[in-house]
């Protein structure tokens, strides 16, 4: 498939030994196994606070080029409202819903917005959704998609799953704090399948990504930051107040979207692990070949140059978080997600640190990683629930907590 032999080409190219993909390797589970590692310094070079944007224009800059891939040209960024969607009262009268069409690259995006009802500049969560719009509320006004979807039968989205999410999505919670919900399925920008960038919005684009071009992790964050553009032109929502949040793979992505548009006021990324909060060096759980191997189209090809070399990585997800500052960013872990490295998550909140106090913010207070279900919460929070790999109620409530205290001056 395209990104296997873009490997081999790259391999050749450059001649990197380290090329060959552990896909068969056990992943390590014991810290005493972890490979000694040195993590690169977010502040190398920089004494001020006044030198951090010529250094974070640096770091995101190698993010960019040696693992996400950069937006390859920024033609397509213009969005068209195609319907405007009507509104309706859900939750007892107390919330709006209304479902506006927008179009991007050829692309419908089918927006769930759900927000106080009355509402005049609300602060939002955005955020996507695994399996369609759908599945995070049960109503019957809210079409099913038509897109390729995960792991359905015939990946087709399903009726019996209304509402299916919906132990995902803190809706009631989120509105009563006085938040606006704003959701689309990330496979109205791009289907999760390895298609050799056939599909999604890659359609519009003439050429095949380059191998410092995006893989589809860039492309969703690319569609966030465009679903942005479109809340700057929706009255009862202040975009200069949106979190993007996601989980798992869609944390990656809020990481990514974060980092690179700085119109995002806070972050929130849920159990993200490998590619995104876990710090790659440790290579607990998931690593850098196994990730490689399992999602050809997540990354951008030269990030195949770090499978099971991930000492050259001019980075580390600390990294990542950092480029955050100095808004506010949480990363949350679960006991049970092993796979995504909690420790390694925190790690990275408390090694993004240093930035933000740079910057004269406090970053993460916890020294030490959190006990279970205590989070720590200053510019950076974290925390690590009991359970699994998910979002719980438990995780809404802090991240309505940090997000009140942040964006709307509550304690
Ligand atoms: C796993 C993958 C993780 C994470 C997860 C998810 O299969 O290995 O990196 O992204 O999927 O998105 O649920």
């Amino acid at each position: 498939m395209m990104r296997y032999r873009s490997c081999l080409i790259l391999a050749l190219t450059i001649g990197v030994a380290h090329i060959a993909i552990a896909q068969d390797a056990k992943p390590n589970y014991d810290e005493s196994k972890i490979p000694a590692y040195t993590l690169p310094d977010p502040l190398a070079g920089i004494e001020s606070a006044a030198q951090w944007p010529a250094r974070r224009k640096q770091i995101l800059e190698q993010f960019a080029a040696e693992m996400f891939g950069k937006v390859p040209t920024d033609k397509f960024n213009a969005i068209s409202v195609k319907d405007a969607g009507t509104r309706k009262q859900v939750l007892g009268g107390k919330a709006t819903m209304w479902q506006p069409v927008i179009t991007l690259a050829g692309r419908d995006l089918n927006l769930l917005v759900v927000m106080p009802t009355d509402s005049q500049q609300a602060p939002a969560f955005l955020a996507y959704n695994f399996h369609g719009n759908h599945t995070v509320l049960d109503d019957a006004d809210i079409p099913l998609t038509k897109n390729w979807v995960r792991s359905k039968p015939d990946n087709r989205a399903r009726e019996e799953d209304r509402g299916s999410a919906a132990s995902r999505w803190a809706v009631e919670k989120i509105i009563d704090n006085g938040f606006a919900l704003v959701t689309l399925y990330y496979g109205d920008v791009d289907p999760d399948v390895d298609d050799g960038f056939e599909n999604g919005v890659h359609a519009a684009f003439p050429d095949k990504p380059a191998a410092d071009q995006w893989g589809s992790i860039a492309t969703w964050a690319w569609g966030l930051s465009r679903v942005l553009d479109f809340l700057g032109t929706v009255p009862e929502i202040d975009e200069t107040r949106v979190a993007v949040m996601g989980h798992s793979r869609l944390g990656k992505t809020s990481l990514w979207a974060g980092a690179n548009d700085e119109r995002f006021a806070l972050v929130i990324s849920n159990n993200s692990g490998c590619g995104g909060a876990a710090i790659s060096r440790r290579r607990i759980g998931e690593s850098v070949a196994r990730i490689n191997t399992s999602f050809p189209h997540w990354f951008c090809d030269n990030f195949l140059k770090y499978n099971d070399n991930e000492s050259q990585l001019p980075f580390d997800q600390h990294m990542l978080i950092a480029l955050m500052a100095p808004r506010p960013v949480y990363v949350a872990s679960a006991v049970e997600d092993t796979w995504a490295d909690p420790r390694g998550e925190f790690l990275a909140a408390k090694h993004a640190t240093p930035v933000y106090e740079l910057l004269g913010r406090e970053g993460l207070p916890a020294d030490e990683m959190p006990a279970v279900d205590e989070p720590s919460q200053g510019s950076i929070g974290y925390h690590i629930r009991s359970g699994g790999h998910s979002v719980t109620e438990f995780d809404w409530t802090q991240y309505i907590k940090f997000a009140k205290r942040h964006l709307m001056n509550e304690q």
